[in-house]
């Protein structure tokens, strides 16, 4: 719903990426919101940070974008 944060927990107890499907009837475009959870070895992940901190940095507003992985 427009203006409502929602949250999801993960477990990360197995490397590799899963699935993130809506699971509120939350409206137009419901059956679109899908994304995904990325369970990366802790050297890959101190790897993206360090890119996404980098790529951060460089962007005028600080995003720092999706896992791009
Ligand atoms: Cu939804």
């Amino acid at each position: 719903m427009p203006g409502i944060t929602t949250h999801y927990r993960a477990t990360p107890d197995r490397l590799g990426t899963y699935p993130i499907v809506c699971n509120l009837l939350c409206g137009l475009g419901h059956s679109l919101m899908r994304s995904a959870v990325h369970v990366l070895p802790p050297a890959r992940f101190q790897q993206w940070l360090s890119s996404s901190r980098s790529a951060a940095g460089s962007q005028p507003g600080g995003g720092g974008g999706g896992a791009g992985l």
